[in-house]
């Protein structure tokens, strides 16, 4: 598209001239510096035009001439026409194959809200960047088999109808699973709506369609890659993590919110693409401004290289005719709700509208037919541009990169929603709509094919298909794949659990203290230690570990550039390259990000990592739920620990700390396993167990949320044979002492520190007033009802079986009494498993706000305390009728608790 005035200087300097327009006082003194830039273009290059302009910069700011700040560039491509590569590939069946799979994706659609009109779909999202993702399948995403391992890619969500249909060309899909898009229940399978590594482990990398999370996930994956790298847990390597998103998406706070770290970092292995076809769901993304220029200021703000790809190729000798600087002029003040109609009305409208605004900007197309004006491409939906665009980026050393591409929404869909505000729920075209598509992409259809919306998949030796398997062979394969092959790892021995079964006899750490000590011990493990990988937001000290800080380092890609203050001391503050601690900052998202990176190194990159990431309970799944949830989809393997936890135990913090439902929220995902424990011997066993099932033979795909406290008591030695109820949730930690009088029989359950009380209220109910009580802790309501609910659907659906007993069931079935349970957090928690419970369990527990207080003040006043855990006992027993309820009213002035004292509940 070169027409012999379009190279470097040329453009740039059309650039330069755009500045002149309008307002120019002095219009011959303009031109004389203009020409004398570009002279300097012209005879010394751009490199010596950039000196001159930043001398001129300094000169002109010690002077007190203020340049107005502007981190944009003019509304034009970043790479000139000049500076564009040539495009390597067979143009014409690139086309031709891009039909195809447009073709395709528009008929899963299609198909599917025929059969069930319910069942949703996005048509005009992939067609809209349709040459984004064919050009890079074609010349850039290296497949699994590349040396050092393929590219990792981030596809936007519900642009997935189109890379399902690239794979069904491919052969790796069947027309059965299009036919079954959104049927994944159906005889032999279907396709899940988004990509999901969960419902598709074999296909889809990431989950993508929480709009945000993608990009956030991407920038920490990236940043992990290097990690490895650093660490030399896998080789160097050049393989790029691509993030393909929305201009929509850019709304959510996640996606640009760590945008500087992959700067700060140096990510040259990051590309973000940006797909700008203006709109969202609703409407237009920035009606009133322009999404690609706010983009370009963000990200160029953030240190990203930035290249915009605004224009198609029939644009260039336009631009290269302007010689006043109009036609920029007139592209920089258009706003993007303009440019949604331009896109969707003719090439008549376009010259009265946008070049008929001014005359000598209409006298640069008076050439040009009002058809040749309609055919005025946008740069997403030019090859060339973005063959040049990704090009660039991947080459780019340093910074990250971003593309902003220009698209149409709805792009081929005609009257049926291309540009229209309606267009993002578009699924059901009608018999016109889907002939104009066939005429517009020029598939070879029979009206017939074309009325049926019939799947079109060319024999394997058509020159399409041939070409498409040659482009994917020299890459190294297909994509999206995903494998999971890594070698296990050795599983501590009994000798680790054995460290802690004898109690920690007069001295009394916390659970947080006792798991620090742990982590210290898997740090050092040979066969595990150096796959441990610490994650801490901004709370190492708080948690005791900064010694970790001095012996494990803190990984940083550029070493320690300073002497830290501390250096002098023992535990200093020790950043390096090969540093083993992500120290994140204060961002609970990037260190989800970073455990959710390392937790699925096993499949990224063929190697098992354990992430171990501690931080305020408090700020997990109530802060970043969705990114637990993205955890999960994406079968992440390790460890969360919620420290600090407990309503009442992480006294003084009030509200906004004190954290009494993450259990309940975490038993919301499937596959994360939730324990609390009260005692060392348990937290050894649980961790010990959770390294086996995740890394050892069996490779689970289950990750871990255990509670930790701050809370300092004596651990005790483990009573024999626990180890089966420690995992399954329950055991019997202490028989009364005394007899069972008048089947006055009462079982205690307690799970974190509020053991403790529960302990106390067993010797309380005995001593004062003659009851016996067996304490039994709970490690995990959870995973007790987890069971329970599998045993009870197998003998519902096995109704003429003998009924199968849940382990709680088999623990509590020889058991008489009342059962009462106490707890850190909301009654919900116990009460998961009430109902397999012999005459039910009554819980106390958290439910209620926070209060900046004293341990025993919020023990009290959540009334979980040894006196009101007595109390409830007693209350219990006498609605049985095994005690008088004056026993009661007794207790409570005995105890000294006030019945009209406020609800903690509301309170
Ligand atoms: C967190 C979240 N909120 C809302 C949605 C619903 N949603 C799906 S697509 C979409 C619009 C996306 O617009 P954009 O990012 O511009 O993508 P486009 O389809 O235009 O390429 C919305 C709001 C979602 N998927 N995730
Ligand atoms: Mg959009």
């Amino acid at each position: 598209m070169d027409n012999g005035n379009s190279g470097v200087n040329g453009s740039s300097s059309a650039i330069l001239e755009s500045i002149s327009v309008p307002n120019d006082v002095d219009m011959v003194e303009t031109r004389e510096w203009l020409d004398s830039l570009s002279s300097v273009l012209q005879t010394s290059g751009i490199d010596r035009a950039e000196y001159l302009l930043t001398q001129l910069r300094l000169k002109a700011h010690t002077a007190g001439v203020h340049i107005p700040f502007t981190a944009n560039t003019p509304y034009i491509n970043t790479i000139p026409p000049g500076k564009q590569p040539a495009y390597p590939g067979d143009r014409e069946i690139e086309r031709k194959i891009k039909s195809l799979i447009r073709w395709n994706a528009m008929a899963m659609v299609v198909h599917a809200n025929e059969l069930d009109g319910t069942l949703g779909g996005h048509i005009s999202t992939f067609a809209s960047c349709a040459t984004l993702y064919e050009v890079a399948f074609n010349h850039f995403f290296r497949g699994p088999e590349t040396p050092g391992g393929g590219d990792l890619v981030y596809f936007q969500g519900h642009a997935s109808p189109g890379i399902y249909s690239r794979a069904f060309l491919e052969g790796r899909l069947s027309e059965q699973h299009l036919k079954n898009f959104r049927r994944e229940l159906e005889p032999g399978g279907g396709l899940s709506s988004y990509p999901h590594p969960w419902l598709m482990p074999n296909f889809w990398q990431f989950p993508t369609v929480s709009m945000g999370l993608g990009p956030i996930m991407s920038i920490y994956q990236a940043k992990f890659n290097r990690y490895l790298q650093d660490r030399k847990i896998v080789p160097p390597s050049d393989r790029k993590v691509w993030c393909f998103l929305g201009d929509g998406e850019c709304d959510e706070p996640e996606t640009l919110g760590a945008i500087n770290l992959a700067s700060r970092e140096h990510l040259d292995n990051l590309i973000f693409v940006i797909n700008c076809n203006l709109q969202r769901l609703d409407g237009p993304v920035r009606g009133n401004g322009k999404i690609i220029q706010e983009l370009e200021a963000a990200f160029k703000g953030a240190g990203w290289n930035v290249i915009k790809v605004v224009w198609g190729s029939e644009w260039d000798p336009i631009i290269a005719r302007d010689r006043t600087g109009i036609l920029l002029h007139r592209m920089n003040e258009t706003v993007d709700g303009e440019y949604q109609k331009y896109a969707i009305e003719d090439g008549a409208y376009l010259r009265e509208h946008f070049f008929g605004k001014y005359p000598e900007l209409l006298k640069l197309v008076e050439d040009y037919s009002d058809e040749q004006l309609t055919k005025l491409r946008r740069g997403g939906h030019d090859p060339l541009k973005v063959y040049a665009a990704y090009k660039a980026a991947t080459e780019t050393k340093g910074v990250p990169t971003v593309v902003l591409v220009k698209t149409v929404k709805g792009y081929g869909l005609g009257e049926a929603g291309e540009g229209m505000n309606i267009t993002h729920g578009q699924k059901k075209l009608k018999a016109k709509h889907l002939l104009d598509f066939r005429t517009r992409f020029n598939l070879p259809f029979s009206d017939e094919d074309v009325s049926k919306a019939r799947f079109f998949l060319p024999d394997q030796d058509s020159p399409e298909i041939k070409y498409l398997h040659e482009r994917r062979k020299a890459l190294g394969g297909y994509l999206p794949v995903r494998t999971s092959k890594a070698p296990d790892l050795k599983t501590p021995g009994q000798e680790f659990i054995k460290r802690y079964v004898t109690g920690s006899g007069d001295k009394s750490p916390s659970t947080t203290g006792v798991f620090v000590d742990m982590l210290g011990h898997f740090l050092k493990d040979k066969d595990i230690g150096a796959r441990v990988v610490p994650i801490i937001p901004d709370e190492g000290r708080t948690f005791g570990m900064d010694p970790f800080f001095t012996t494990f380092k803190i990984y940083s890609h550029v070493g320690q550039l300073y002497e830290p203050v501390d250096a002098k001391m023992a535990v200093a503050y020790r950043e390096a390259i090969d540093g083993q601690i992500l120290e994140e900052g204060i961002t609970e998202a990037g260190a989800m990000s970073s455990f959710i990176a390392a937790g699925t190194s096993y499949t990224t990159h063929g190697v098992q990592m354990i992430p171990f990431y501690i931080y305020y309970s408090m700020f997990g799944f109530q802060r970043i739920g969705d990114l637990a949830w993205a955890a999960a989809d994406l079968r992440t393997r390790g460890f969360m620990l919620g420290a600090t936890a407990g309503r009442t135990t992480l006294s003084g913090e009030g509200l906004q700390h004190e954290d009494g439902h993450s259990h309940l929220v975490a038993s919301t995902v499937p596959n994360l396993v939730a324990y609390d424990p009260a005692y060392a011997y348990e937290l050894a066993i649980i961790l010990r167990d959770g390294i086996r099932r995740m890394t050892g033979p069996t490779q689970e795909d289950v990750f871990y949320y255990i509670t930790l406290y701050n809370d300092n008591y004596p651990m005790l030695p483990m009573p024999e044979g626990s180890e089966e109820g420690v995992l399954k949730g329950i055991y019997k930690l202490k028989k009364s002492s005394i007899e069972a009088q008048g089947g006055k029989k009462v079982h205690l359950f307690g799970s974190g520190p509020i053991l403790v009380h529960t302990l106390k209220a067993q010797q309380m109910l005995a001593e004062q007033f003659g009851i016996a009580a067996d304490v039994w802790s709970v490690t995990s309501y959870r995973e007790l009802r987890r069971e329970a609910l599998e045993v009870d659907r197998w003998n519902m659906l096995h109704p003429t079986h003998t009924p199968k007993l849940s382990y709680i069931e088999k623990i509590l079935g020889e058991e008489e009494g009342v059962f009462i349970a106490a707890s850190d957090h909301m009654r919900s928690v116990p009460e998961m498993i009430t109902r397999w419970v012999p005459g039910g369990l009554f819980a106390l527990g958290t439910d209620g706000f926070g209060r900046s207080e004293t341990r025993p003040s919020l023990r009290r006043h959540f009334e979980i305390d040894t006196e009101c855990i007595t109390v409830g006992t007693l209350y219990q027993l006498s609605k049985k009728g095994l005690i008088e309820t004056s026993v009661v009213a007794d207790a409570i002035t005995k105890l000294g608790i006030d019945p009209e004292k406020i609800s903690p509940m509301t309170a």
